[in-house]
């Protein structure tokens, strides 16, 4: 069955799909599910498409996107799409020196570490990003009533592989100049805040029904940096896509004691990882916010009923939350079984279907 070809009493357009009514609390004829990560990574059929092309030239194909955002899709049978491409993408982008390495993740070849160095981030504009407006156009178009969710990295991220140069694991430069020059770290922030929201407007005006701001590494910080030094331009992002009205998801690993401030950072819905109940982390992000999680991606590699009690778990734990999204505590890990994620979707769609 195609996206395009649902039985009679399926949604027929993305706003009443049940992910877009759990993004909104509303009552859903079964627990939407989706995963971090689910285009590209563990599949086969991705790593053909993918073959002898680089990662950050195939986010330049139209087609090509389109191809990898509906394998998922296809193959699972999960409630909602993710727009493939990278957080650095919107970089590069505007002129910056950066690479995706296989195995690595991306470089920048000149990081950002003084206020000259600033004047290298000038805003986005739609034509810096033309493929991004057209693989959304052509992929609206397949995926029918199934929701897009457009996606950028947070501005504390960002920064993160601009002041390192790359990944990190202790983000000692970044936290450097966070603290050692808090007027140039709010000024750098305050830039990727207007690229990110600039990258986010591109998505949505093109079509996507959601947005996700990936704040994957904010969790090394402490609250009181967080709410100093971060959640400003993290707001601005979430200000800046407020008036179009599509649900706004913010997501962070090991972010249990900021995700208070995440949700005040002003998204609608916030992502947790496996390291909170799903229960306690909707207590600590307050009311009027649906909760996204928080299945630990390595339970995937134990065996099926092993995966089917954690599963469990989860659900019990978000049982009577208003509005909850299945999702993996992080992103799929590569060496994923796919099959293990397609029983997945339907453990989940099986056991909430209301
Ligand atoms: O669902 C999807 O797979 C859509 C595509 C997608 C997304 C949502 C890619 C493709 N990257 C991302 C987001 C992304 N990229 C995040 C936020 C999500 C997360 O925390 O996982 C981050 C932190 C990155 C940065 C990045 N890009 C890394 C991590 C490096 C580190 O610091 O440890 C890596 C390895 C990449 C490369 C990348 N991005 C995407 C793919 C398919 C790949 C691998 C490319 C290759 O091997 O050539």
């Amino acid at each position: 069955m195609s996206a395009n070809d649902r039985p009679t009493g399926q949604p027929t357009a993305p706003h009443d799909s049940a992910f877009l009514k759990a993004c909104r609390r509303e009552p859903v004829p079964h627990t939407p599910v989706w995963f971090m990560r689910q285009a590209g990574r563990s599949l086969p059929e991705y790593r053909k498409v993918r073959e002898g092309i680089a990662m950050l030239d195939s986010c330049m194909r139209p087609e090509l996107v389109t191809e990898i955002t509906m394998q998922p899709v296809r193959r699972h049978g999960v409630d909602a799409a993710i727009y493939f491409s990278d957080i650095v993408v919107p970089l590069k982008a505007i002129g910056i020196d950066l690479d995706i390495k296989p195995g690595v993740g991306p470089v920048v070849e000149q990081p950002i570490r003084t206020r000259a160095d600033l004047a290298r981030l000038r805003d986005l504009t739609p034509e810096d990003v033309w493929y991004v407006t057209e693989a959304i156009g052509l992929l609206t178009a397949e995926l029918g009533a199934t929701p897009l969710i457009g996606f950028a990295g947070a501005p504390f991220t960002l920064a993160s592989y601009l002041v390192e140069g790359g990944p990190s694991r202790n983000h000692e430069h970044t936290k450097a100049l966070m603290y050692g020059d808090p007027e140039l770290w709010a000024d750098l922030l305050d830039r990727l805040a207007d690229i990110t929201a600039g990258f986010l407007k591109v998505q949505i005006e093109a079509g996507a029904s959601a947005v996700q701001l990936f704040d994957s590494w904010v969790g090394a910080l402490a609250p009181a940096d967080y709410r100093r030094s971060v959640m400003p331009a993290s707001r601005k992002v979430f200000e800046a896509v407020a008036g179009y009205g599509v649900p706004r998801i913010h997501f962070g690993v090991g972010t249990g004691e900021l995700l208070g401030l995440m949700g005040e950072a002003g998204a609608d819905v916030v992502g947790a990882d496996w390291r909170i109940p799903l229960d306690e982390a909707s207590r600590r992000i307050g009311p009027g916010k649906a909760v996204q999680g928080n299945l630990d991606p390595a339970v995937l590699f134990a065996p099926t009923e092993a995966v089917r009690a954690k599963t469990g778990e989860v659900l019990q734990a978000a049982e009577g939350l208003e509005g909850h999204i299945f999702n993996l505590g992080h992103g799929v890990l590569p060496d994923t079984d796919p099959d293990a994620l397609t029983r997945l979707v339907e453990d989940v769609h099986t056991r909430t279907a209301r």
